[in-house]
């Protein structure tokens, strides 16, 4: 049984609750991600980009989810370089800490202690059934570790802790929200009502944006090449390089839809990252080719990105600065996770109650 996708899918920022509505009657947000590379304009558009419009609405928690990168083979010096990275971009994109909560996932232990808990109510086919692992794995089942077979239950542990309502992210990770539904109607049903059941909540516009060297896989961090992948740190030679080599289809039109996957990706990121719509632009290039239409994209790309980029250059030079966000959002996290695992145990009659 499955529960039922479940989905919010809305156009444009939230319209729901005012900035007047206090924050303990705000639905709880939470979202995450690997610092697993430097974030790309895929990560921007998809997730970042959507967290910082509606961050006013909510009750938000983000995090960097540090216990998930260890699924690949994974660098320590790097690691901690790319969560400093990743915190320092969130805040450059505008997530406010005095909006959201913003931490490293093992500085709070209850989530690595939650996901051996929801083990116990997943099923080994439910997680062989998850198409990212598959991606992941690349067919080397055999080798990779138990962490990459076992990552979507640490991600439901995420979710759960926090009575999360909503969970922005970009359409990959719309099976992982639905096996994390599925967890907590599973243990609710065996245990009494404990966890909230989230929803997915996935923007249309910008949920899947590809690689400029193949428009058909998505846009990665990890990515082998990239060349394909605009990252938020690019400077403005290498963002208009990449995009000047990026791939076209047949034909010498500018225009979206079936059988053009590059333009329409091109166009996608144009449009959001600008002011205008898919349509404007496709008119605007009509019968100008190629050459023209990228070399504006490139300056359009180098536009959007420099307020962010100025922001980061500020941050980078106080590190302390976002060495405090970290340790606060870790507190604030801590306590709401710790009173949620408390319940847990108790349900599922672990220890001896002291
Ligand atoms: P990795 O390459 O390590 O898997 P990633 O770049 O795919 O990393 P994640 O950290 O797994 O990124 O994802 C963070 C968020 O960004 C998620 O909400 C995810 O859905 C979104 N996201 C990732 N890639 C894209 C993309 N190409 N287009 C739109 N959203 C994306
Ligand atoms: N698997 C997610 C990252 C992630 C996440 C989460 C997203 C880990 N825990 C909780 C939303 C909610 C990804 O983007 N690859």
């Amino acid at each position: 049984m499955s529960a039922k996708a479940d989905v919010v899918e809305e156009r444009g920022v939230a319209t729901a609750p005012s900035e007047s509505v206090p924050e303990s009657a705000r639905r709880r947000v939470f979202s995450g991600m690997q610092p697993s590379g430097t974030p790309h304009i895929g990560n921007y558009l998809g997730a970042i980009k959507h967290w910082v419009a509606q961050q006013v609405f909510y009750d938000n928690v983000f995090c960097i989810v540090d216990l998930h990168a260890l699924s690949l083979p994974t660098d320590p010096a790097a690691l901690r370089q790319n969560t400093i990275g990743l915190a320092t971009a969130l805040l450059a994109a505008g997530i406010d800490p005095n909006q959201s909560i913003v931490f490293v996932q093992s500085d709070v232990r209850e989530h690595a202690e939650l996901c051996w808990l929801l083990n116990s109510v997943t099923q080994f086919g439910e997680l062989r059934r998850m198409t990212q692992f598959k991606d992941k794995a690349g067919g080397q089942d055999e080798a990779v570790s138990a962490a990459l077979f076992d990552y979507p239950v640490l991600q439901a542990a995420d979710i759960l802790l926090y009575d999360t309502e909503l969970v922005p992210v970009g359409d990959d990770q719309r099976q992982h929200v639905e096996l994390t539904r599925d967890i907590a109607t599973r243990f609710n049903a065996r245990y009494g009502e404990t966890f909230v059941v989230p929803k997915a909540d996935i923007k249309p516009e910008g949920a899947r944006i590809m690689a400029l060297d193949d428009p058909t896989a998505k846009m990665s961090k990890s990515a082998a090449s990239q060349n394909g992948v605009i990252s938020l740190t690019d400077d403005a030679d290498t963002i208009r390089r990449k995009i000047r080599r990026s791939v076209t289809d047949s034909g010498s039109d500018v225009v979206s839809g079936p059988g053009k996957p590059a333009l329409t990706n091109l166009l996608t990121i144009y449009a959001l990252l600008g002011d205008d719509t898919v349509s404007a632009l496709e008119e605007r290039y009509a019968g100008k080719g190629y050459g023209a239409f990228k070399s504006d994209l490139g300056e359009a790309v180098v536009a959007a990105l420099a307020p962010i980029q100025r922001r980061l250059g500020e941050l980078q030079s106080e590190p302390e600065h976002v060495a405090t966000v970290l340790a606060t959002g870790a507190d604030r996290a801590r306590t709401r996770a710790s009173a949620k695992m408390a319940q847990v145990r108790d349900r599922m009659g672990l220890g001896l109650g002291t």
